[in-house]
């Protein structure tokens, strides 16, 4: 008798020793792999493992999408056929056949506006319509412009790593204020694209003007008070 035939998977990601009941495949970009829950955000992913490992007795395991497309055993030696369809399908007979995987959940943005359809479910916009969502980069990290009402217009300011959600002003059509530290001053226009917004940056000119006036008036008061100035009509009745 020969040796059996091995039926794991020839290398990639899942290793044949460990061994996971569920399996969310999802992606790093603009923080969607993780985010903070809220009054409004009730789960992510660690929170919904958590669930299904409680009250299924399920042992869960997230993947990066960005691991699954850079690890090149899941790669078709023809081109045509390496597509990202092809990737995941190879990661996902890898989880079958080395984790022995009964649940793959393959979290994503079908709508394609880069924001998780899992978190749209959440917040309000549609997980199937594009542009509902804006998203914008700054310093780094990805913030989204989001119409909750499906109006039309976008309604708040969102970052998905600190949950923060700012408020966001419709100047005119298709063109918003923003103030991304919540301190009351805008900071950012965004027409299509973002701008540093100078207005927030704007002098009180009417109010300086009043302020130089009122000083100019006391210092001459005081200046005649002391007599180091004097209106020369009482010098000539001298
Ligand atoms: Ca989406
Ligand atoms: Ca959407
Ligand atoms: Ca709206
Ligand atoms: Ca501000």
């Amino acid at each position: 008798m020969g040796t059996p035939p091995s039926l794991g998977y020839s290398g990639g990601l899942c290793d044949p020793t460990d061994s996971y009941d569920y399996v969310i495949i999802t992606t790093s970009a603009g923080g969607l792999n993780d985010w903070l829950t809220s009054g409004s955000l009730l789960y992510n992913w660690t929170s919904l493992m958590n669930k299904h490992a409680l009250e299924d007795g399920l042992n869960c395991n997230l993947i990066l999408v960005e691991d699954i497309f850079s690890c090149s055993d899941y790669w078709n030696e023809t081109a045509l056929f390496n597509d990202t369809a092809a990737k995941i399908r190879e990661f996902c007979k890898d989880a079958y056949q080395d984790w022995v995987t009964s649940y793959i959940l393959i979290s994503g943005d079908d709508d394609g506006d880069r924001f998780e359809d899992e978190i749209e479910k959440q917040i309000g916009s549609n997980s199937t319509k594009k542009s509902d969502v804006i998203a914008v980069n700054i310093d780094g990290i990805t913030h989204y412009l989001i119409d909750q009402d499906a109006d039309g217009k976008s309604d708040i300011f969102y970052n998905t790593i600190s949950d923060d959600r700012k408020p966001l002003k419709a100047e005119k059509s298709n063109t918003y204020l923003i103030d991304i530290n919540g301190d009351g001053k805008w900071d950012y226009t965004y027409d299509g694209t973002l701008a540093n917004c100078e207005s927030s940056f704007d002098i009180p000119w009417s109010y300086l003007m009043v302020t130089i006036v009122l000083v100019i008036i006391i210092v001459l008061f005081i200046l005649f008070k002391l007599g180091i100035i004097y209106v020369y009509e009482k010098e000539y009745e001298n």
